[in-house]
């Protein structure tokens, strides 16, 4: 992508109340001053000042009304100088004031163009870009303050930190070989090889937050299963806040399987309501079933619900052992507790955490949404991580730790030449998860999950 010139694009999204036009770049402000006139001109002297006017048409006349106010590098989104002309929503308003920047001087932005020129003008780091996208797609509210955190650069700074580490040992392992007669002031080798070990142990730690970040970034899809008429379909609903699946007292009413995107306790989930598995009753039915048990084989985690108020009670807890004890992430839930009989002890579970509820009178939801948080999380989050890896950051880390036993044995025997290989690969990794010496495929990869006007 070129970034000397200057681009403009629609950034807002449609059916909005009001459109934003950015132009950004080294002719942003002449651009703009002719595709927008109002009493006061576009100047440095009332820079980041909206100002009202109207656009200015192709073919000279005044068009709609709007806002523009100037932002100079680089003190900007993108570091350029940028303009931002704010119209009247609706498409044909938006399409006029672009059309009107792009016939005086300024070229249609490409997706995530104007990310770019903020990561190529050092407003951001790689990890900060990757949040933008992280930002936009969030599902979640957990999700949304991880891409939030990582905006404002936490990640990137321990990513920073970490690397500056490494080049402070590099650099006293080559003034070791430079000036090997001389008594400078050095770290001993013993506490070089303690930050050494602090690094590997600070990269495993990021490497841990791994999951929670696949969590939040991709969600989970958790399938709801069980015999027919066990309230699958009304925790469904319960869990989705509105009416989403039929629910009958008929066992057999849910054929297909139902698929809803939710929000629990922060963590982005995909619920899946299948049909009760049982010896189906004709080839529809049977058809569904067999959705049911592919569900169950895709899901991150299964909810089995049984009858509480069974009269087999062990025939129950069987019938989820057959269909879904190969799954590590299995939840039993006791439902209809409110029909159990008082002095009714069900069977207990061994190999899975089991929960007991009732969906229509509300009871223990709660203690289902608890158990279920725990089987999510690898840790017990008291709060929301702070950070949370993606699987490129992950690759670069794993490639950083494999390196750093190598530099701790060689600056163990003093052998400073040796320590500096891979000393310097560990920098290099480090900084290519902040972007520096990023690979062209890499970048182009990032950039080409945003849309235009980003
Ligand atoms: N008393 C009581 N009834 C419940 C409870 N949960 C669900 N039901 C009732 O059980 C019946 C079946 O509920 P559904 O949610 O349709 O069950 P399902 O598992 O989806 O059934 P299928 O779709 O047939 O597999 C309905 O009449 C519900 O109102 C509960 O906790 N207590
Ligand atoms: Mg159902």
């Amino acid at each position: 992508m070129n970034i000397e010139d200057t681009i403009a694009a629609i950034c807002t999204g449609h059916g909005g109340a009001i459109s934003i036009i950015r132009i950004a770049g080294p002719t942003a402000l002449e651009t703009g001053r002719a595709a927008w006139q109002g009493h006061q001109k576009l100047h440095r002297n009332n820079a980041r000042k909206m100002l009202f006017g109207k656009i200015v048409r192709n073919n000279g006349q005044s068009g709609d009304s709007a806002l523009a106010v100037y932002m100079p590098a680089p003190n900007s989104y993108t570091g350029d100088d940028v303009v931002e002309l704010h119209c009247h929503g609706g498409a044909a308003a938006a399409r006029e004031a672009l059309e009107s920047t792009l016939i005086n001087g300024a070229r249609q932005a490409e997706p995530g163009e104007f990310t770019f020129r903020a990561f190529i003008n050092g407003k951001m780091d790689l990890t900060q870009v990757e949040a933008v996208c992280d930002l936009i797609t969030a599902h979640s509210d957990m999700a949304l303050h991880l891409a939030e955190r990582q905006i404002d650069g936490v990640l990137g700074r321990q990513v920073a930190t970490l690397r500056q580490t490494l080049t402070d040992i590099l650099a006293e392992c080559e003034s070791r070989l430079d000036f090997p007669e001389e008594e400078l002031d050095w770290t001993s080798r013993d506490k070089t090889i303690l930050l050494l070990n602090d690094i590997a142990d600070k990269v495993t730690t990021l490497i841990q937050t791994g999951r929670d970040g696949a969590v939040l970034r991709s969600g989970i899809r958790v399938v709801l299963a069980g015999r027919p008429n066990s309230g699958k379909s009304s925790l469904l609903n319960l869990l989705l806040g509105f009416d989403r699946a039929i629910v009958t007292s008929l066992p057999g009413t849910t054929r297909d399987t139902i698929e809803e995107n939710a929000n629990i306790r922060g963590i982005p989930v995909t619920l899946i309501d299948t049909a009760g598995i049982r010896e189906a009753s004709n080839m529809i039915e049977g058809m569904g079933i067999d959705r049911s048990r592919q569900s169950i084989r895709q899901a991150k985690i299964v909810i089995w619900l049984l009858d509480a108020a069974s009269a087999e009670l062990s025939a129950e807890l069987a019938e989820m052992q057959t269909h879904a004890a190969q799954k590590s992430n299995l939840i039993a839930v006791w439902n209809k507790i409110d029909l159990a009989l008082a002095d009714v002890s069900l069977p207990a579970t061994t190999s899975c955490p089991s929960v007991c509820i009732s969906v229509t009178e509300n009871i223990g939801i709660e203690q289902l949404l608890d158990t279920f948080e725990r089987v999510v999380w690898e840790f017990p989050h008291t709060e929301e991580p702070e950070v949370a890896i993606n699987q490129r950051h992950a690759k670069l880390l794993e490639e950083t730790l494999n390196v750093t036993p190598e530099a701790i044995a060689a600056i163990g025997d003093s052998d400073w030449e040796l320590a500096a290989v891979p000393l310097r690969q560990a920098m290099n990794t480090l900084g290519q998860i902040l972007g520096e010496q990023a690979d062209p495929d890499i970048l182009d990869n990032i950039f080409s999950r945003f849309c235009i006007g980003k």
